[in-house]
């Protein structure tokens, strides 16, 4: 899908199944950014219109007339969104329906955070127990993760080439030993889905790095994903510390993954802390709502 593609009044309003005249409106009203050619025309980028229409209220959009470039037709049954489509397309390391299945859903208004939880999380499980229990060898772990990884980034670039996002910092990352990449992108997506401008410090980062962080970008919500904790007495310290940090800065310390068991929740300190990416969304939503959204016809005046 060609996601920086222009596209014209006329065509923007077929998408959103409103009149021309509104999407000008709209343009005039900066609800939908636009450029204007020398001509006059108004030429909108095709991630501002998914983006408006993943505000909700566009009830007659008609999204199959998004340009689309790839010879790939959506409605092939092994592009539908499921996670059984997409734990087979791992599982046959098929990179291109990996990537339509994720595309696709995000296309078709499903937030990131559901994304993950119900089609990322319990196929990368699966491939997980077949590890465990010998049936597949450790690399087809790494190579899943990689077809997620690569597919995960085309949403964000998707979500990213929306126009002029003045939405608030966030960085995070993994913890020291902590290898895993997945958890860590996909809360960095599901923030830049809801607006925020993230950071991504990556995974197995010191400590420090996180304080340097907070420092250098001035974030309102740091966030840290754990799936494996090394060493719980050095992990704790450093959790204390960069909570202190983090509430002598003003923001929040959000944090989740499958290495947090309950024992040792006990022992840190945190303002969120969530099981799920939707956990995550409900909360980011109270801190900082997303954009205000259009209705049809003239506003109140
Ligand atoms: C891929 C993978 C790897 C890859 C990681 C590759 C990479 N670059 O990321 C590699 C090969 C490195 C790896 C290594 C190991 N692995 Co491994 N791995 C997995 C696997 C298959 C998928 C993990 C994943 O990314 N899942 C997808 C994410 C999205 O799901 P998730 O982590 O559950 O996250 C969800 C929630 O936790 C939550 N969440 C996560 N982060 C956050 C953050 C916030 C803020 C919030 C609110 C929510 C949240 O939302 C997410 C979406 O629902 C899991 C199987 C599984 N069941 O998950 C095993 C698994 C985690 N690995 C396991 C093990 C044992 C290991 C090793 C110790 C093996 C070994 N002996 O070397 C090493 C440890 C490496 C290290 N030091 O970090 C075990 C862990 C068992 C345990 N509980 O301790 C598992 C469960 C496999 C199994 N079935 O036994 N692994």
């Amino acid at each position: 899908m060609d996601i920086a593609q222009y596209i014209s009044s006329q065509a923007a309003s077929k998408i959103l199944g409103v009149s021309v005249s509104t999407i000008k409106r709209w343009v005039d009203d900066n609800i939908l950014p636009a450029s204007k050619t020398p001509g006059g025309h108004r030429k909108i980028l095709v991630a501002d219109v998914i983006r408006l229409s993943r505000l909700g209220v566009i009830p007659a959009g008609d999204f199959s007339k998004l340009p689309t470039v790839s010879a790939n037709p959506y409605h092939d049954p092994a592009f539908q969104i499921s996670a059984e489509n997409f734990y087979q397309a791992l599982r046959n390391q098929i990179s291109l329906s990996c990537n339509n299945i994720l595309v696709s859903a995000f296309k078709n208004k499903m937030p990131v955070e559901k994304i993950a939880d119900e089609i990322i999380q319990p196929s990368m499980a699966r491939i997980g127990e077949e590890w465990k229990n010998g049936d597949l060898p450790i690399f087809y772990e790494h190579c899943s993760t990689q077809l997620c990884l690569s597919s995960l980034l085309e949403l964000r670039n998707l979500i990213n080439s929306r126009s002029n996002n003045q939405g608030p910092n966030a960085i995070g990352g993994c913890a020291s030993n902590d290898y895993y990449q997945l958890s860590n992108l996909l809360v960095d997506v599901v923030l830049c889905d809801l607006g925020w401008q993230t950071v991504n410090i990556g995974s197995n980062t010191p400590a420090e790095s996180f304080m340097d962080g907070i420092d250098y970008y001035k974030p309102k919500l740091v966030w840290m994903s754990v799936t494996h904790i090394s060493n719980p007495e050095v992990f704790i310290k450093d959790n204390l510390l960069l909570f202190e940090k983090v509430c002598n800065s003003d923001a929040v310390l959000v944090i989740g993954g499958q290495g947090l068991n309950s024992g040792i929740r006990k022992k840190l300190k945190f303002h969120f802390y969530g099981d799920t990416m939707c956990h995550l969304g409900d909360y980011v939503r109270g801190l900082f709502p997303p954009v205000s959204l259009p209705q049809r016809g003239r506003p109140p005046s």
